[in-house]
């Protein structure tokens, strides 16, 4: 037996250790010594029933993504873990799994091929494979519902979310939460189990069809465009009519119709380039990091406020400044509102929210700003006025905190030169709402240090962001890529198309929303102060006048779209005759453009850009570019990204 899978006897129980670091994936040789284990623990007289356990942080993370590339391409037919489930299960001694850490997506589909499952305390169970563009594919889909019932099993297995150990044990996934240590509870569990209990001998108790119907209009929505989700119902629906061993095969084709699919491709290619962007060539993993105990925001604003809540939820004390009573007490009494919210939603407990609030210190003046690790600067986005905030902190920090700007364009090193101490100083490009958005762009200036930049992805993890690291140009990677994209919008609206649209066309792709709508919602008078501050002429003739008609879009009430009381954008005539004037001003003829040459030119307008970036090496590689815009920027994961669209790896 390979290394892969150890096994040792505890009195009469055999213990069988999976030891493939770091997770534990079924990589190969995982699942063929899970059985081998099954099988020599079988035939031995003395072991009268059998524990599974994972070794290091974890039960079994999932099947090896790495091995659907290799399926995909024809070098292996299937990972055949479906039958090694079976074999577990037809195990004539009770099977205990014993799962700590986590039993995800195929991990989750081997644990319940055992006859008993306990539980740590903080582990978690769930069946995330749609969101690598599968569905499970050995047995989850049917296997799940006779554990969970169809409700439960559908909406884990479409929305991929996972489940905590009380929320396993109130759905009968598992059945007890170990109390003490993991394996010597299971073992004890494994001695007082009465036979066995296989779960595919299980019956499915049948639910009303809005169940199903109901799960698939969410799923439209919540995972729109993505069709494992919807297959995801499908298997787990046909588990209620089918038998089990029909239902597996049913499940097995629409496994293999997501594996081969280019959604799968995608999202998987976001699931390892999520990893590797934490990877910086040229930065050692051994650089020194160091620790963050507090923090410092200048500013409340709506970004002061999200960054202030990043590190607040981390644990992390905050002196949050501001240079009036009034805008401090505006943006204390958002991020009450914040978290009043996230209660009300059930996110968080009052408790929690509580304790954060505990650990922020509004207040007007740099006092304890000698004694924090970072200071996040979140002013206004005006050079001249963070050079001078920047000329202030040089004053009162000490000389080992990092401080970092939120700027969203500026130059970096313009900024770190208004400082004694430009190896200190970074780019912390947060998205808004800040306290949603998982990505940060981690702006590296010609001084930056690398233990500043090391530090700077320490933190990304920490505040549970996707920190890319990314050179110092106009707007770094993703704003910089925006500006042509929206004034390719732009010119399709002159050439005759419609903004809405253009938005459809866009939305419809997949994107969170379409250019001219998010202009509307970032505010038109950003883009329209940037260009004048670049000296940037013609290049925006309809929004540079919607702008200057106060219709800065939707904080206005109005922008490319008129808005109602719900926000909901409506096309209005004042705009249109705007777009006419303008077409007849430029010299375009309208014509009818179809929503194909709409995306085509605008992601295309992306990936050009993209490519210059990469030529400046302002971006390492092409999938920081794709994380960036799935992250950031709303570009679907299931198309893996403008730069994975266009080939370019
Ligand atoms: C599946 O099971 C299909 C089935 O239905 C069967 C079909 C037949 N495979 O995330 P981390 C790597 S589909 C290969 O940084 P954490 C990861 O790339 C699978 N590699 O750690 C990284 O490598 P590196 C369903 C994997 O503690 C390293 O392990 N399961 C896998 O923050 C550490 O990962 C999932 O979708 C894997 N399955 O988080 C779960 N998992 O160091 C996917 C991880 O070289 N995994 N790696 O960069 C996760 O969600 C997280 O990794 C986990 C740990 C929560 C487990």
């Amino acid at each position: 037996m390979s290394g892969l899978v150890l096994l040792s006897r505890h009195n009469d129980v055999g213990v069988i250790t999976i030891n493939n670091p770091p997770v534990n994936a079924l990589s190969p040789g995982v699942p063929e010594g899970i059985v081998e284990g099954i099988a020599e623990f079988e035939k031995d007289a003395a072991v009268t029933a059998i524990v599974l356990i994972g070794g290091g942080r974890t039960f079994i993370s999932g099947a090896d993504i790495k091995e659907f590339a290799k399926i995909t391409s024809g070098e292996r037919t299937d990972i055949g873990l479906a039958e090694i489930i079976d074999q577990i299960e037809q195990c004539a001694k009770p099977v205990v799994m014993a799962i700590h850490g986590q039993a995800f997506g195929g991990g989750l589909e081997v644990a319940m091929g055992g006859h008993y499952r306990v539980i740590a305390d903080g582990a978690k169970v769930g069946q995330p494979e749609v969101k690598l563009g599968i569905i499970p594919g050995a047995a989850g889909t049917q296997r799940l519902p006779r554990l969970a019932g169809l409700e439960k099993a559908t909406h884990m297995c479409w929305a991929g979310e996972p489940v905590g150990a009380k929320e396993a044990l109130a759905h009968g996934i598992v059945d007890a939460i170990a109390d003490g240590d993991l394996l010597e509870f299971a073992i004890g569990f494994a001695h007082s189990a009465k036979g066995v209990r296989r779960t595919s001998d299980l019956a499915v108790a049948p639910v009303a069809p809005e169940v199903f119907s109901g799960a698939r209009a969410d799923a439209a929505k919540r995972a729109r465009g993505l069709m494992a989700a919807q297959k995801a119902i499908d298997a787990v629906e046909a588990s209620a009519t089918l038998p089990f061993a029909e239902g597996v095969a049913f499940e097995r084709k629409l496994f293999q119709e997501c594996l081969f699919s280019d959604q799968s491709k995608g999202m998987i290619h976001v699931f390892f380039g999520e990893r590797e962007v934490s990877k910086i060539p040229g930065l050692a993993k051994e650089t020194p990091t160091l620790p963050i105990l507090t923090a410092a925001v200048i500013g409340a604003g709506t970004m002061g406020g999200g960054i202030a809540m990043n590190y607040l939820n981390a644990g992390i004390p905050v002196r949050l400044k501001e240079s009036s009573q009034e805008a401090l007490d505006r943006g204390v009494a958002k991020i009450r509102q914040n978290y009043g919210n996230s209660v009300a939603k059930g996110r968080f407990s009052q408790k929690w929210a509580d304790e954060r609030l505990a650990l922020l210190s509004p207040q007007l003046s740099y006092e304890g700003f000698d004694e924090v690790s970072i200071i996040v600067e979140a002013v206004f986005e005006n050079l001249d006025l963070k050079r001078s905030v920047f000329a202030e902190i040089d004053k009162v920090a000490a000389p080992n905190c990092i401080l970092a700007t939120n700027t969203s364009t500026l130059d970096i090193d313009a900024i770190a030169s208004a400082t004694s101490r430009p190896e200190w100083v970074v780019g912390h490009h947060f998205f808004s709402p800040a306290n949603v958005m998982r990505l940060l762009e981690i702006v590296r200036g010609k001084h930056t240090s690398n233990t500043v930049l090391a530090t700077s992805m320490a933190v990304a993890k920490s505040l549970r962001k996707v920190g890319v690291m990314v050179g110092n140009c106009f707007g770094f990677v993703g704003n910089r890529m925006f500006g042509p994209y929206r004034r390719e919008a732009e010119l399709l609206v002159l050439e005759g198309a419609q903004p809405f649209e253009v938005d459809k066309a866009l939305y419809d792709y997949g994107m969170a929303m379409g250019p001219l709508a998010v202009g509307d919602l970032a505010g038109l008078d950003v883009g329209w102060r940037i260009r004048r501050e670049q000296g940037e002429k013609g290049s925006a003739p309809i929004e540079d006048q919607l702008c200057e008609m106060g219709r800065h879009g939707q904080k206005t009430g109005s922008g490319w779209y008129r808005y109602d009381e719900n926000r909901k954008p409506h096309p209005d005539p004042v705009v249109d005759e705007i777009i006419r004037k303008a077409r007849i001003a430029g010299g375009h003829t309208p014509r009818t453009i179809h929503s194909n040459e709409i995306v085509e030119r605008c992601v295309g307008t992306l990936v050009a850009e993209g490519r210059k970036i990469l030529d400046e090496g302002i971006a390492l590689r092409p999938v920081d570019i794709d994380i960036i815009y799935v992250m950031g920027y709303g570009f679907p994961a299931y198309r893996g990204g403008p730069m994975w669209q266009a080939g370019v790896r």
